[in-house]
């Protein structure tokens, strides 16, 4: 790879150095997700050029790019272009065998590995590229429309988790992202909703309506049938407040049963991996998995290897 002189420039300094291009392409690294399509989706707008990705895009980065209409190229040609200018990405590995002979990095890491051979970048420690992003259509000059600010609010969203990790400008890039684009905040949360399956929603929701419920002290062990989704029905049990859930479902002569339960009850002791084997294994199978996420397998009644489950774990809760 050529070696050259990395240059760092600033936001306002962006559109000036992208201009000596005609050829431009915003490539996003391999599993792009809404930071990486809304960023790209966004400087394309309004400086022109194509948008492409490695491989594939993430569940949210689909969804994202379905709803602001994003065409993304994948494992485009990067040798046809003037210049790729490679977004939200840290290390050369997130681009597999695509990385450009000459390209420009914007991206919110702190790795350095493509700053080097970079014929420019802006790289800044923000919490998403998305700000950075915001920063360079503010400096120069730069409107955006409805769909872009979506796209890049949406970025800020996934990558600060829902704003946790959020700093004051990106508070401030948020309103001014509602107020540039006239969409409501809720709209960008749905962005990043992907839809269910309905049979999922169907088996979880069946799983909850059936539960039975048992108090332990402050512990509440709930414990439920249903033929499918076993694991989805667990985890949303312990959501809707159980401390610990067990699903079971019958699989051909055998019965499965999928443990979930609290990071509390974890951290107080609770594990369902070790209860999972021995309830499993006295019940003709075997079972596994990890302290808060765990199965098993076994032969025998459904109901009575719930009992069985429940029994155990209310003995050895605190
Ligand atoms: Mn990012």
């Amino acid at each position: 790879m050529a070696s050259n002189k990395a240059m760092r420039i600033t936001e306002q300094q962006f559109g000036d150095h992208i201009s000596r291009y005609r050829n431009v392409l915003y490539l996003c690294h391999r599993n792009a997700d809404p930071d990486a399509i809304g960023c790209s989706f966004a400087l394309s707008r309004a400086f022109g050029g194509a948008i492409g990705a490695v491989d594939d895009l993430s569940r949210t980065g689909v969804s994202l790019a379905n709803i602001i209409g994003a065409r993304v190229l994948i494992n485009p040609p990067v040798e046809d272009y003037d210049l790729v200018v490679v977004v939200d990405t840290s290390v050369g590995t997130q681009l597999g065998d695509r990385m450009p002979a000459r390209y420009a990095l914007v991206d919110h890491h702190l790795d350095e590995g493509l700053l080097e051979c970079a014929l420019f970048y802006i790289q800044k420690p923000a919490k998403s590229t998305a700000e950075i992003v915001w920063t360079i259509l503010k400096e120069n000059d730069k409107r955006v429309d409805r769909k872009a600010a979506l796209g890049l609010l949406a970025g800020m969203i996934a990558d600060t988790g829902r704003f946790k990790r959020a700093t004051p400008y990106t508070f401030q890039a948020a309103a001014e992202l509602l107020d540039a684009g006239g969409f409501a905040y809720e709209e960008a949360l749905e962005t990043l909703s992907v839809p269910v399956d309905l049979s999922q929603r169907i088996a979880v929701l069946k799983a909850a309506s059936r539960a039975e419920v048992v108090r332990q002290g402050d512990w509440l062990v709930a414990c439920t049938t249903v033929n499918s989704f076993e694991g989805s029905a667990a985890m949303a049990l312990v959501d809707l407040g159980a401390d610990v859930a067990f699903v079971a479902g019958r699989h051909g002569g055998r019965v499965r049963i999928s443990a979930r339960c609290s990071r509390e009850a974890a951290q107080k002791g609770c594990n369902l991996a070790k209860l999972s084997g021995e309830v499993g294994k006295s019940h003709g199978g075997d079972g596994g998995g990890h302290r808060s996420a765990a199965a098993l397998e076994a032969i025998g009644e459904p109901s009575a290897i719930l009992n069985a489950c429940r029994k155990k774990i209310v003995e050895s809760l605190p």
